[in-house]
């Protein structure tokens, strides 16, 4: 296993929509298995393939966040949201492409989503708190939208030009 580098905004890697996976080769177990590495290291609860610049459809996460209890590492190939609840929820949103910026975002409070995973099987599950939130989180980051997409332009703009101060610094250091 190795850690991948998590790409910082703004990147057009992070603004393409993902090519849907073709089949579960040994390639992608073991990108799987590096982004949840990276995932746990950085800390974060998720991390989307196209945030270490592969851009295909498969997602980890793990939102266990209670002292003491089992983590539950997921893999999620060609996730697609199969139902959204009416009901809303509001979530602080951060990104680990957008390190340290934070912003209220609304979404459906329950999904129900289909995957693949990495047995090749075809698995179903609802979601709800904070799971929903990053699920949906993560899918978006397939489709090219990152979290402050759903802020206001000039919040949006300021996070925006942080972060390319923060790149620029980066790239002196
Ligand atoms: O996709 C990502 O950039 C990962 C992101 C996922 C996410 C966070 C919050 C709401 C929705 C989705 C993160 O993991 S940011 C880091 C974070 O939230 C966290 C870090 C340590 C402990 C607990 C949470
Ligand atoms: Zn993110």
């Amino acid at each position: 296993m190795a850690l991948r580098d998590i790409l910082i905004h703004p990147d057009p890697r992070l603004k393409k929509v993902a090519d849907p996976v073709a089949d579960v080769s040994t390639e992608l177990r073991r990108l799987a298995d590096d982004m949840l590495e990276t995932m746990y290291d950085a800390p974060g609860i998720g991390l989307a393939a196209p945030q270490v610049g592969i851009p295909s459809r498969l997602l980890v996460m793990d939102c266990v966040k209670e002292e003491g209890a089992p983590p539950r590492p997921m893999v999620l190939i060609n996730p697609e949201i199969t139902w959204s609840s009416e009901a809303l929820n509001t979530y602080e949103e951060g990104c680990l492409s957008i390190p340290e910026q934070y912003g209220d975002v609304e979404r459906p409070a329950e999904v129900q989503v289909t995957w693949t995973d990495l047995d090749g099987e075809r698995q179903e599950e609802q979601f709800s708190g904070l799971w929903a939130t990053c699920v949906q989180h993560e899918i978006d980051h397939l489709n090219g939208k990152l979290f402050i997409d759903y802020l206001k332009p000039l919040r949006r703009q300021m996070i925006t030009r942080k972060m390319m101060k923060l790149k620029r610094e980066r790239a002196r250091a």
